[in-house]
């Protein structure tokens, strides 16, 4: 099985609190009705891509709840409810609990620390782990001791300055090849790195035979497409949210 092959997903509907999410420019307001749109289109293209997907309901009390990939990690053999770094984002992962508990026999907690599942990237041979604003050294531990746990080796390592995630800035591609910014280059030891030709597109997402790109990111979709089925999705309107395409699902195979 390839690390990119997924039989489920889950993602939330954005209430209409996300206008209020995190964000670093505060300037730059989403509009609820956009985030809408985009999250359909996206949850559109995951059941395309062959994916069940479980469509959880709009938490109002948690502006960036739409982001479901920072207070848990999923791999095949369990979940692992996070500790997300930001304060406001802290209580979402109780609300992941029982959709989660559905789909795993095991679901274990990270309990020290911080981490964000937008700081860990599933590679062939180990699953990286960047320490960030949203992970600090406590949380990497006890998310790698649980990995360890599963039977999955993990490595902790630094995420470039300036960006919120370690997967703002790369995404696995094949299992061979991950789509990087830059500053990522010499990071990933077993892997082949393409440079993003637009760094804001480093985010992309590989679900089975298909990669989604931010479709105003006209020129990584073009280099994309000559090697892999790209389908281009909005991404305008989370990306005032410093979102991008991997942090709004879950995704999975299940065994
Ligand atoms: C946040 O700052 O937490 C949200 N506004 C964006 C989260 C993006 N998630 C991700 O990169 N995995």
């Amino acid at each position: 099985m390839r690390v990119s092959d997924f039989t489920h997903a889950v993602v939330r509907t954005p209430g209409v609190s996300v206008v209020n999410g995190l964000r670093e420019d505060a300037a730059a307001t989403p509009r609820h009705g956009a985030v809408l749109r985009e999250h359909m289109a996206y949850v559109a293209a995951l059941a395309a891509a062959g994916l069940a997907v479980d469509v959880l309901p709009p938490l109002e009390d948690f502006p960036d709840s739409v982001f479901v990939e920072d207070p848990a990690f999923v791999v095949p053999e369990g979940a692992i409810l996070l500790r997300p770094g930001a304060p406001s984002r802290l209580g979402e992962r109780e609300h992941l609990r029982a959709a989660l508990a559905k789909h795993f026999g095991r679901v274990l907690e990270v309990v020290d620390g911080h981490a964000d599942g937008g700081d860990v990237l599933i590679a062939p041979k180990v699953i990286y782990i960047g320490l960030s604003k949203r992970t600090d050294l406590a949380g990497a531990q006890a998310l790698k001791a649980h990995l360890e746990t599963l039977g999955r080796a993990a490595r902790i390592v630094e995420t470039p300055k300036g960006v919120l995630h370690f997967k703002t800035a790369c995404s696995l591609l094949d299992e061979e090849t991950v789509l990087a910014t830059e500053a990522m280059q010499g990071m990933f030891a077993e892997l082949r790195t393409l440079i993003a030709p637009e760094p804001a597109a480093a985010n992309a997402l590989r679900v089975n035979d298909t990669v989604f790109v931010g479709a105003q990111y006209k020129r990584t979709v073009d280099l994309l497409a000559r090697d892999y089925n790209v389908v281009a999705l909005d991404t305008g309107e989370i990306a005032k949210l410093d979102a991008g395409l991997s942090c709004m699902s879950l995704r999975w195979a299940s065994r």
